[in-house]
């Protein structure tokens, strides 16, 4: 059975497969919308290679039950039963009986992606699966600073990361070379396409209605979004459109990709009137809890500068109702316990960090060494950088957020992120390039138990996604590491 992340437990029944038909249907109890919702994208999956007409229906003769309610398993767990008669699917919430479908997607041949008709069985393993994940947040990071990814790029995107049951997207909106996020009392902030990208290529901007688009969808897919500004490093595009953000001096266009050189003024009242604006239409703007406030590589802020700055934010962010995310140096800051550092090194031990994780902090786990999707997998991949090695599949499979970081164990663990950025991505096909197959591996790392967790089967079970990426025009590395051939 490949399914990605593996669940918690599996117990096949042989003889009892259930095998769809002309006459299939889904039920989802009457009175639930969202439950309808999730039953009416099932449908959706399932129609265009089967060819069946597959209603979803109120009325309990249906072969597909989505049920909510005693699931027993959390607000994303679920119990999938499958036997000659039907596929059930219980859960406690929308989260979890979204997550079931995802399970049964994969439970189906890989040819259920075709979006053309395919003349074939379509039968469902008999057996109960019972799954539940092992951290709430699993999460990857697009990067539209360096070249903007279009609305459309970025909903492919959640579509493709919402089947291995990623449950956020951080999206890095700001950086040095561009601001890529309409803010109506900032406008100059996107005059000239929000700046251009590295290279010079890549300009553009989400307008505000573009970004509340992006969140309803992925909120449809149990996607959260977790909107970044990157401040008081980073920000030279600001600085390039409102010169008061730099003490009165115009910033310089940048389109190469030097950091470390650029800061708001922690000093200058101006500042944080530009953050309150910021924060506060972004805020409105996104339903999520996670407002990401950056903070790494501020190498041109002095120290004092830094706490100053970050001390005064994080109340800013907070009064906005948002909890704070950022990148692990926000943790030199001695911030409240409530604010999550993103660990992004690769070391063993990060006493800053841990010191947050003793005062009661959770940690994003981000290790560049291991999650992060824009290494290359190798010395020969045309795409991506080297400065933190080289990730191939299995090293970004083959890791313990739990014992990432001495003193950072299981419980202070928040979950798992892949950031993509996007220095030398451009197109989607770049994006994707580099995403499969280590994010599915990421996937499993956030969601799997560890006793579930083992590199051969992994490698076995993701050759076996390969035609359903395939068929979905999704593009992939094709690892050595991974038997590709393999026939499922
Ligand atoms: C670093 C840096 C980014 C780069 C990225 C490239 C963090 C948190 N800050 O990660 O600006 O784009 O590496 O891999």
């Amino acid at each position: 059975m490949g399914v990605i992340p593996a669940p918690m437990e599996v117990r096949p029944a042989p003889g009892q497969d259930f095998r769809l038909g002309p006459d299939t249907a889904i039920f989802t109890e009457p009175g639930s919308a969202e439950a309808r919702r999730i039953g009416e994208y099932l449908a959706a999956l399932l129609r265009p290679a089967t060819g069946y007409p597959i209603p979803v229906t109120d009325e309990n003769t249906a072969t597909i039950t989505l049920r909510l309610g005693g699931g027993g398993l959390g607000p994303e767990g679920y119990r999938l039963t499958t036997n000659v008669d039907g596929v059930s699917v219980r859960a406690d919430a929308p989260a979890g009986l979204f997550a079931g479908v995802q399970t049964l997607r994969q439970l189906l041949p890989a040819d259920i992606e075709s979006p053309a008709l395919v003349a074939r069985e379509w039968t469902v393993p008999g057996g109960a699966i019972a799954d539940r994940p092992r951290f709430p947040y699993r999460g990857a990071m697009l990067d539209l600073a360096r070249h903007f990814h279009t609305l459309d790029e970025i909903k492919a995107f959640v579509d493709q990361i919402a089947a291995y049951k990623v449950n956020h997207l951080h999206l890095h909106l700001t950086d040095d070379q561009g601001w890529r996020i309409e803010i109506l009392s900032w406008p100059k902030l996107t005059a000239g396409d929000g700046g251009s990208g590295v290279d010079g290529a890549g300009g553009g901007y989400l307008t505000q209605a573009e970004y509340a688009e992006l969140v309803a969808y992925a909120a449809e897919r149990y996607v959260t979004v977790v909107p970044e500004i990157d401040m008081p490093g980073h920000t030279n595009a600001a600085q390039v459109a409102y010169p008061e953000l730099n003490g009165g001096i115009a910033a310089t266009p940048r389109t190469d990709t030097a950091v470390g050189y650029s800061s708001l003024r922690g000093g200058d009242e101006v500042t944080y009137a530009f953050v309150e604006d910021v924060v506060r239409e972004l805020a409105a703007l996104t339903p999520g809890p996670y407002l990401h406030v950056g903070g790494d590589e501020a190498d041109a802020t002095p120290d004092g500068d830094y706490r100053t700055f970050m001390r005064r934010i994080i109340p800013i962010v907070e009064r906005h109702g948002k909890k704070v995310l950022g990148w692990h140096e926000i943790a030199k800051a001695d911030p409240p316990a409530s604010v999550v550092p993103q660990f992004w090194g690769s070391a063993g031990t990060h006493p800053e960090v841990a010191a947050a994780a003793t005062r009661g902090a959770r940690v994003l786990m981000s290790p560049s060494n291991r999650a992060y999707l824009d290494m290359k997998y190798t010395p020969d991949t045309p795409l991506g950088l080297d400065w933190a090695g080289y990730i191939e599949v299995r090293d970004a499979y083959e890791w313990d957020p739990a014992a990432q970081i001495e003193g950072v164990g299981e419980a202070h663990v928040l979950g798992v992120e892949a950031p993509l950025w996007s220095e030398t991505m451009r197109t989607l096909a770049d994006v994707e390039t580099m995403t499969y197959p280590r994010l599915p591996a990421i996937a499993e790392v956030g969601w799997s138990a560890v006793d579930r967790r083992d590199w051969e089967s992994f490698r076995h079970r993701v050759a076996a996604h390969a035609p359903r990426w395939t068929l979905r025009g999704t593009a992939f590395h094709r690892s050595p590491q991974i038997p590709w051939e393999y026939d499922q």
